[in-house]
């Protein structure tokens, strides 16, 4: 039986048995089955068994990447060529783009590049059409515009989400506060620092017992922990948290209400690329979502130059920032003066370990 039919099979498990009490742990235990054969899904094959889940092959670039994922023909590319310089090819029948089409996005004295993917379908996660490949591409990216249609059913964006998850992303989420540590004697330990209400100790036994985990050091901290969370620290390997913002476009052809309803959304914007509505406002959010930050570095005696601004990501420090201008400068650091945010007082005396906020102004000092 061949990966795809067990999972089917497994799944189909899942759905005929009924989530009571008594059948809690077989669920637990299925689920984390489950887990294991889609990650063995992944692994790269080689000979039979067709694609081997490599991404296409863009180099990364600029800033940050935003991957654009959704159904056929929901106007990926046309966005793509709204927001940037590049055109990809839009057409009103399916697969229209059939490769990884970059583009760069300039925004706030970034350089963010946007990845017109081609559409995947249900299934992609299984390797129908190209979706391994489009979502080894997601997998890379810093976030993903989930382009949806809004004239079609709320449906795809779940079912879209379902194959993400298949393939261990996770979007707008947290890594699970678990801690895991495997061990080579000892048995297991569990400990919690919260009750969870939907995990308890035998069910963190029995899946351990199942990824033949038999010394293991387990602590909970997180009382809102699930069955899935806990997998999810296991494979943790084979885990990608990613930022996602949910893109409705076609809203011109929507009612006014249905608009209104799809934009209360979290994590969500509304446009349409037609009449070139709210375009603007998607990227702004993606750029806030992504929390990009920019510092201006500034000379002893001389004004800072605002035109040119390093950009780092969120919770960078002065070691970030001294990494990217030349590599020698933390041997030759002595302090830093910054002014902005992450001051306490201007101008702040800090060391490397100071994490750095968007618009602060940094003047390092040699020693
Ligand atoms: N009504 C309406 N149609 C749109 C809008 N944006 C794009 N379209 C149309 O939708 C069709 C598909 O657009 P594409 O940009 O090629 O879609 P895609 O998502 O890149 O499709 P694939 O490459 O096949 O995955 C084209 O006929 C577009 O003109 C919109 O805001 N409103
Ligand atoms: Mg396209």
């Amino acid at each position: 039986m061949g990966i795809s039919e067990k999972i089917k099979d497994i799944e189909e498990e899942m759905r005929r048995t009924q989530k009571n009490k008594a059948t809690e742990y077989h669920l637990g235990l299925l689920k984390g089955k489950l887990a294991r054969l889609r990650a063995q899904l992944l692994e790269p094959v080689g000979g039979a068994g067709g694609s081997t889940g490599v991404g296409f092959d863009v180099s990364k670039s600029g800033d940050a990447r935003i991957a654009l994922v959704g159904f056929p023909s929901v106007g990926k590319s046309t966005l793509l060529s709204k927001i940037t310089k590049t055109k990809s090819e839009v057409a009103a029948y399916a697969f229209t783009t059939l490769t990884a089409i970059p583009g760069v996005l300039e925004y706030g004295g970034a350089e963010i590049q946007i990845l017109d993917l081609p559409g995947i379908i249900e299934g992609a996660s299984e390797g129908k059409g190209r979706g391994r490949q489009v979502i080894s591409a997601a997998k890379t990216s810093d976030m993903i515009m989930m382009v949806l249609d809004a004239t079609k059913k709320h449906e795809q964006r779940m079912l879209l989400e379902r194959e993400l998850e298949a393939v261990g992303i996770r979007l707008n989420k947290q890594p699970p506060n678990i801690y895991l540590k495997v061990k080579k004697a000892g048995g297991i330990k569990i400990n919690f620092m919260a009750t969870p209400k939907l995990l308890d100790e035998k069910m963190v036994y029995n899946i351990l017992r199942d990824y033949k985990m038999l010394n293991a050091e387990v602590l909970v901290r997180d009382e809102n922990a699930t069955v899935d969370d806990f997998i999810d620290v296991i494979n943790k390997d084979h885990r990608t948290y990613i930022k996602c913002l949910y893109v409705y476009n076609k809203v011109d052809c929507i009612s006014l209400e249905h608009l209104d309803q799809l934009a209360r959304e979290d994590h969500t914007a509304v446009m349409s690329c037609e009449l070139d509505l709210g375009i603007q406002d998607v990227v702004e959010r993606a750029w806030k979502e992504l929390n990009l930050v920019r510092v201006y570095t500034k000379r002893k005696g001389v004004q800072p130059d605002f035109s040119e601004a390093l950009i780092v990501r969120q919770n960078s420090t002065i070691a970030d920032v001294c990494d990217r201008l030349h590599r020698s400068l933390k041997e030759d650091f002595k302090y830093a003066l910054v002014w902005g945010k992450s001051a306490v007082h201007v101008p702040q005396r800090v060391s490397l370990a100071h994490v750095v906020q968007d618009e602060d102004v940094i003047s390092i000092v040699k020693k």
